[in-house]
């Protein structure tokens, strides 16, 4: 077994310079936080009236373990440029912080967790205090920060006004726990790739997750694999007043004592304190007359101090690590010794992760602090006169010195058209391919703006020609070897500073929190992009959580899933999406649509480009196919526009309400048409987008698209819906004017075979429409 001592310190601390006036003010600042974190929880659980009887929650220990950090963050280090994804359950934290910044209101805080509220996890989309980055399922926060660095550097590459400021540092305020997600591990890989800058991510290394002590050493892995991926590593571990005892006689005993504990004994000695302290170092070190001298020096109290004073405790180590970072760019990883609970009754204890301090508890750590009743909320509360000189300190702090963060863009121009492909025989992704080749080709204002990516499968999903126009971007020229060399090849795989494809390895969570970092571009930066990121639609689910993630914050995208289905047919059953389309109807935030046909598709994305843009906009999802068809030669003028964007047509409208009707979507078309062809006067619906006809009907019921298309067919007539997914997207049509809609799709797995196969197991090709639409 490795030895328990510390990583050799491979960084001088920079003093970070200081006064001894603002490490007071720091100090009472750091209290107040810690106060106003814990009352704000304390408030919502036992204070605040509520009617259900369930509990509220919130994370009183998370909190006071970050307390030190975010203050020195917050009321020092970070500059406006910056910006921060903070761990979830430190939200209280970041909202005290706001609050006494004059950001956030006493209202809010009093409603946390309840409608309106301050958030239980910060929030950009739902809380009023400016969050940068939300965070709140354990991983993705930190991978944001890394993302959104490299959406800086792309943008200071392409964009001159990004150039005249010095750039952001993206910073993540890392629980240790959240290192468990693999999530991490891939960005961490697809920053090395892209030459990572300006990124911090501190880890609040309490050693405790929700269930219990994490495993000891951690640190060292954690520092191994950081400094693998170019990462600078500070270890935060002591606090100057351990310091000081190291160096006193008898103090190397006790130093390492400390390097020696396990974490565990640790957590559960600081839940005991003092006396327990004592009882433990005397029997384990006390037979050193130095070190037993040095121990008998401290009163209990004191020696909790001591033992407790970690370096993610002590604010002037914390202070001197920020200062040392913040020298260069180079991306910095701080692990930070800090002890879950920090100076409050749960410090320590193993089950303190959602544990609440007790009214009396809290009664206590009120009187302590000399804060008196009824006068909680108040922001300076028990800290006397040395409130002017605080309000003084609070306006000079640099994060709060630009006022709001956020940024706005002007709009990116979408011409009327897009360019249509002119061939007779296409596939929606052979269509999706050739729009982008030829907007490429075009020298627009949209064509600048958008930036595609793809984990692993550009070519596969036919963003080849786009890349070939408007090259790879990366901030080192890199010459496409195969081309110089003469080899022939359909691509050309050059890197530039002037590219506009982000590459990366085969990592879906990773795609879409970049897509995430690109869509927000111009709220965190000031600068319009309008992404496009390509996958196999199977792997929506791979990285489902960062597409809710990034939907959840209002990134603009357009995420193009090709190929779909059992449509892939010989190509494998493993990658056979069924569920997908469901996820396009549930998924809020993200617009899905599945056309059949390069016409609908050439209108679909240049509404999506307005839809990314619009203040009540969103994300927009193509689920599109390999499967060629034979291109409608018809007249697709602003009416049908209209249709094609709010989620449906008639194809072929019955010939009377009694006759029916086949609804469709995407390339179950020909099966659709082929069907009606057999069954007389049948009609064809078209629905391009189930989800747009499905939360319109939600929103305005019988005024709705779908209702008004619908009233076409009695309601006692047959209706078949079918398409290549999960039934359910298309047969709750059945309750708009309640004909009993026979839903076909795909519900079992998918398996290899042909395309006639598989349509006739899965029960969706055109015989079994007929057999349906008659039973
Ligand atoms: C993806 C995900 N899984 C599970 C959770 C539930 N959860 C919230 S916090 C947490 C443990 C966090 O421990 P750590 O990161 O060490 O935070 P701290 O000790 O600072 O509270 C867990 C499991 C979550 N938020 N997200
Ligand atoms: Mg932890």
């Amino acid at each position: 077994m490795a030895p328990r001592d510390e990583v050799p310190a491979t960084i001088d601390p920079t003093p970070h310079g200081v006064g001894a006036g603002d490490l007071t003010h720091l100090a009472d600042l750091e209290r107040q936080v810690r106060w106003l974190s814990s009352w704000t929880i304390h408030h919502a659980n036992h204070l605040r009236p509520k009617a259900d009887g369930l509990k509220v929650g919130g994370h009183q220990a998370s909190c006071a373990s970050a307390v030190t950090l975010m203050t020195a963050l917050y009321f020092h280090a970070l500059r406006p440029q910056d910006r921060v994804a903070v761990k979830p359950h430190a939200s209280p934290v970041f909202h005290a912080i706001q609050y006494l910044l004059g950001n956030q209101t006493r209202e809010n805080l009093e409603a946390f967790r309840a409608l309106g509220g301050a958030q239980s996890y910060p929030s950009r989309t739902k809380d009023a205090d400016d969050v940068d980055f939300s965070t709140g399922s354990v991983g993705l926060g930190p991978a944001m920060t890394l993302f959104a660095s490299m959406v800086q550097d792309y943008l200071r590459r392409h964009m001159e006004s990004q150039r005249a400021d010095a750039p952001g540092r993206m910073i993540a305020l890392v629980g240790d726990a959240e290192l468990d997600e693999g999530n991490m591990y891939e960005a961490l890989w697809e920053g090395w790739k892209h030459g990572l800058r300006n990124c911090w991510w501190i880890i609040d290394y309490n050693r405790q997750s929700l269930d219990g002590v994490v495993s000891d050493h951690l640190f060292r892995l954690i520092d191994r694999l950081f400094r693998t991926t170019g990462w600078r590593v500070i270890t935060i571990k002591y606090g100057k007043r351990m310091m000081e005892a190291f160096g006193r006689p008898g103090g190397q005993a006790l130093r390492k004592w400390i390097n020696n504990c396990p974490n565990d004994l640790y957590a559960a000695l600081t839940f005991q304190g003092g006396a327990a302290w004592r009882d433990h170092l005397m029997a384990d070190i006390g037979s050193d007359p130095e070190t037993a001298r040095l121990i008998a020096g401290y009163t209990d109290e004191a020696l909790h101090a001591l033992m407790t004073n970690l370096g993610g405790h002590c604010l002037e180590t914390v202070l001197d690590a920020f200062a040392t970072a913040a020298q260069d760019d180079v991306p910095t990883c701080f692990i930070a010794y800090t002890v879950k609970g920090w100076g409050l009754p749960l410090q320590g204890h193993k089950d303190n992760h959602a544990g609440l301090m007790t009214p009396e508890q809290m009664d206590g750590y009120r009187a302590s602090l000399g804060i008196d009743e009824g006068r909680e909320w108040e922001p300076f509360a028990g800290i006397g006169e040395k409130s002017a000189g605080l309000r003084a300190f609070l306006d000079r702090v640099p994060f709060n010195r630009q006022g709001p963060r956020r940024k706005t863009a002007q709009p990116v121009a979408v011409p009327d058209r897009l360019p249509l492909p002119d061939s007779k025989r296409l596939s929606t992704q052979e269509a999706f391919g050739r729009i982008l080749y030829d907007l490429a080709g075009e020298d627009t204002e949209l064509a600048r703006r958008i930036v595609t990516t793809s984990p692993d499968v550009t070519q596969s999903t036919n963003l080849g020609g786009w890349v070939n126009r408007r090259g790879l971007f990366a901030h080192a020229e890199k010459a496409d070897t195969f081309r110089a060399r003469q080899i022939p090849s359909a691509q050309k795989w050059t890197f530039t500073e002037a590219g506009q494809h982000m590459e990366l390895g085969i990592a879906e969570n990773n795609l879409f929190i970049l897509l995430a970092a690109l869509g927000l571009a111009h709220e965190i930066f000031g600068e319009r992009l309008l992404p496009i990121g390509t996958l196999y639609d199977p792997f929506i689910q791979r990285g489902l959580d960062a597409l809710n993630y990034a939907c959840y914050q209002d990134a603009r995208f357009m995420a193009v899933a090709t190929p779909s289905g059992i449509t892939l047919a010989p190509e494998g059953g493993a990658h056979q999406s069924i569920a997908t389309p469901l996820i396009g109807l549930g998924q809020p935030g993200l617009a899905y649509f599945e056309p059949a046909y390069a016409d609908e598709l050439a209108a679909i994305m240049r509404w999506g480009f307005q839809h990314m843009q619009a203040d009540d906009g969103g994300a927009v999802y193509l689920r599109l196919s390999t499967r060629a068809f034979d291109q409608p030669d018809r007249v697709f003028d602003d009416a049908m526009t209209k249709d094609v964007i709010a989620g449906g047509y008639w194809m072929k409208p019955p010939a009377d309400p009694d006759a029916g009707c086949v609804i469709y979507t995407g390339v179950l078309a020909a099966e659709a048409q082929a069907a009606a062809a057999k069954l007389d006067g049948a009609g064809v619906l078209a629905v391009t987008s189930p989800d747009r006809l499905y939360k319109d009907w939600r929103k305005t019921g019988q005024a709705s698209h779908i209702a008004r298309l619908i009233a076409a067919v009695g309601r006692d007539a047959p209706v078949v819906s079918v398409l290549d997914g999960h039934p359910a997207t298309l047969s709750w049509i059945g309750s708009v004017a309640g004909q009993r809609v026979q839903g076909l799709g795909v519900d079992g797995f998918g398996q290899c075979g042909g395309l006639d196969d598989l349509y006739r197991t899965y029960g969706i090709d055109t015989d079994s429409i007929v057999r349906a639409f008659e039973s």
